[in-house]
């Protein structure tokens, strides 16, 4: 923003056409930065110009009166597994009724919250095995108090639902984020399948012990990557390595709320919340360090510096982008859909905090533009997920949350 005002300005002063000149480099983000000492290391790093869809699309609200629904996921023939914050898996069906509570969900310790310092802890994210054709198999994660010591969770298992969608059987735990710990923030909690059927798990900071991210002997502030059985895949970076967890991929995160597939490059992406000042893009690379909290932009929710206040060091991974102010990302796809070819290998990212879906659109991992979608809804958007038609589904984050389906305008 700094440079385009002071090019208008100097635009102005020579006489051109300002509007043109303010339009060629308008930014989707017109609010000042929380920490306007802060400069990107590299250009478009944040504040992409703006885009606009040229798509005509129209929202259906297909489910209301959710608790906080948080995950989804679309079968192949239109089901949509929603699961609710307080602890329920429902199924929308392809009718678009929606079920009574799955049974045989797990106990979720869940609480009520949202914003910084309160809780936010229940049932997460929900995915289907990538042979649920053959094995009726989903995953989900969630919060849970261990027997053995008391202590809380992020928590990964494995259940086979029943052809008529309304139980769970053979609920097998296979992944427990480590240690437990007492305090519900900044749990992470999404889970995306590879290509190589793999599963990621995002695992958040827990806030407090922040520092932890930067360990390796330990899961807080990590993308985690298990078989589906639970067992760690050998070609994991640090198999083997002394003091390191074998299931880590690659650390230094703070609160990935957003993690996906993108199967244009085939890799797995996230988005983060990051601290005031400093959600992130990421494509985690095996065995590499994303900086937190070592660096990152943004400061303390307190309005102090993060550690050092510094944004870059040597062998710390930078953001392929960010956001300041945040949008607080929950959420993520990269859409490959035929029903709105306008945004193929684009990354649609919810927001809570500014009740919209970030439309970023990228040129190979560069951010080159970014629009704000359905800020009619004016709700907090919990999760974006891709229909097998292309059709996209949105879950607001509400006591009485819906989940909206978008598809293009008849
Ligand atoms: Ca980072």
């Amino acid at each position: 923003m700094r440079f385009s005002l002071a090019l208008a300005a100097s635009v102005i002063a020579l006489g051109l056409p300002a509007l043109a000149t303010a339009t060629a480099f308008a930014q989707v983000e017109t609010k000042p930065p929380e920490v306007p000492t802060e400069k990107p290391a590299f250009a478009g790093q944040t504040r992409a110009p703006t885009v606009k869809t040229k798509a005509a699309y129209e929202l259906t609200t297909l489910a209301t009166g959710l608790n906080h629904p948080w995950g989804m996921a679309v079968s192949p023939r239109g089901s949509i597994l929603v699961t609710e914050r307080a602890g329920r898996l429902r199924v929308i069906g392809p009718d678009g009724k929606l079920g009574d509570p799955v049974s045989g969900v797990p106990e979720v310790v869940a609480s009520a919250g949202g914003g910084p310092g309160s809780s936010q802890a229940g049932l997460f994210d929900v995915v289907f095995s990538p042979d649920f054709a053959a094995d009726r198999t989903i995953f989900f994660s969630y919060f849970a108090k261990s027997p053995a010591d008391g202590l809380l969770r992020l928590t990964v298992a494995r259940a086979k639902l029943s052809p008529d969608n309304k139980a769970h059987s053979d609920l097998k735990v296979i992944f427990a984020a480590e240690p437990g710990y007492d305090k519900q923030l900044n749990i992470g909690g999404r889970l995306a399948f590879a290509r190589d059927k793999t599963l990621f798990i995002s695992v958040g900071d827990r806030f407090q012990l922040m520092d932890k991210a930067q360990s390796l002997d330990n899961d807080l502030g990590k993308i985690v990557r298990i078989n589906a059985d639970g067992s760690i895949p050998k070609d994991n970076p640090f198999v083997g390595k002394a003091g390191a967890r074998p299931e880590i991929w690659s650390y230094g995160v703070r609160n990935t709320e957003g993690l996906t597939l993108n199967p244009a490059d085939g890799r797995i992406w996230e988005v983060e919340h990051g601290p005031r000042g400093g959600d992130e893009i990421n494509r985690p690379d095996a065995a590499k360090n994303y900086g937190w909290p070592v660096i990152t932009y943004g400061e303390d929710y307190n309005g102090k510096p993060i550690k050092d206040g510094i944004t870059a060091k040597a062998g710390l991974e930078q953001p392929l982008y960010y956001w300041d102010p945040v949008i607080a990302p929950s959420g993520l796809v990269a859409y490959s859909g035929k029903m709105f070819p306008e945004w193929k290998g684009n990354l649609l990212v919810g927001s809570l905090k500014q009740m919209h879906v970030a439309r970023v659109v990228l040129d190979g991992t560069k951010v080159v533009g970014e629009e704000r979608l359905f800020p009619e809804i004016g709700a907090r958007i919990r999760d974006v997920v891709e229909g097998p038609d292309g059709a996209l589904y949105l879950s607001t984050d509400e006591e009485a949350g819906k989940v909206i389906k978008v598809t293009l305008k008849k």
